[in-house]
């Protein structure tokens, strides 16, 4: 069941909702190169009590000052990595309905994030997917973004009806390779091509590939190989508290 907007605010007033973060690395240098926020509602003892997907929608209406908290929280996970000698970037979901019309709600992200957080440490990523009514409106605000030192991410890539279309149309900085890329790879298959082509394709145009869903060391292996630099998954860290990986990560970099 799809909890209603006031359950979604009674939440994120009660602070139940949070911020866990998953790393993602370097394929060559074994190097953290950037954590993304993925949102957690969780009840009094800690635990994980819904998915994402079942209230990421409601997350566009809540009330001003509602959203201000989620701001705050984003900014707050966000914090023991943007920053230092290394600093990671920290990448954080847009749903399309975010990024649409002149005051949308990413344009006030932006202003609020870009406070606290260099705006060149700052990853945007919007689903490849997204079903987007007006197009042009979030492309515009894509822009507005980039021009303030924000990266774009296409999360999910290669996954959408018109990814190549997405990539003209919003000039990401990096790409997001779904992770159903990770079956059959290394068979010398359709997987292998399509990954081999995409980071050709993401080479010429100067964007970052980031391989998702590494499970095993072969899978990290065969992308690096491939010519994709970046991954993320469970092999190379799973989603967990800001403050964990600020810790485990102090240790690696
Ligand atoms: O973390 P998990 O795999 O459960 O995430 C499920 C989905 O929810 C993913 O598509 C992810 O991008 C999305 N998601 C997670 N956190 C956020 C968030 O804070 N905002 C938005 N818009 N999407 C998020
Ligand atoms: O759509 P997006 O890429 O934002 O979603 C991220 C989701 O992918 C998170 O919910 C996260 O928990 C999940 N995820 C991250 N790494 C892995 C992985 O290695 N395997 C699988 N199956 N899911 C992963
Ligand atoms: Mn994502
Ligand atoms: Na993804």
């Amino acid at each position: 069941r799809m909890p209603s907007a006031e359950e979604v605010t009674t939440a994120i007033r009660d602070g139940l909702l949070s911020y866990y973060v998953q790393p993602i690395f370097d394929l060559n240098t074994g190097q953290p190169a950037g954590v993304e926020a993925l949102i957690r509602w969780v009840d009094a003892e800690g635990r994980i009590v819904r998915s994402p997907d079942d209230f990421l929608p409601l997350l566009e209406r809540l009330p001003e000052d509602v959203t201000d908290t989620l701001v705050g929280m984003a900014e707050r996970a966000a914090l023991p990595f943007v920053t230092g000698p290394r600093p990671l970037y920290i990448a954080f979901n847009a749903t399309a309905g975010a990024l649409e019309r002149r005051d949308s709600l990413a344009r006030k992200w932006f202003r609020e994030l870009r406070k606290r957080i260099p705006a060149d440490r700052i990853v945007i990523e919007l689903l490849e997917s997204a079903v987007l009514l007006d197009p042009e409106s979030a492309a515009r605000t894509l822009r507005i973004a980039q021009s303030l030192g924000i990266r774009i991410a296409l999360d999910d890539f290669g996954t959408g009806l018109s990814n190549l279309d997405r990539i003209v149309q919003f000039r990401p900085d990096l790409i997001k390779l779904d992770r159903v890329f990770m079956n059959g790879l290394g068979e010398g298959g359709p997987a292998d091509a399509v990954v081999s082509a995409t980071a050709r394709l993401a080479k010429d145009l100067n964007i970052s590939v980031v391989a998702e869903g590494i499970e095993t060391p072969a899978d990290a292996e065969i992308m690096r190989q491939a010519g994709v630099t970046l991954g993320q998954g469970y092999m190379l860290g799973r989603p967990a508290p800001p403050e964990d990986w600020a810790k485990r990560l102090k240790n690696i970099g």
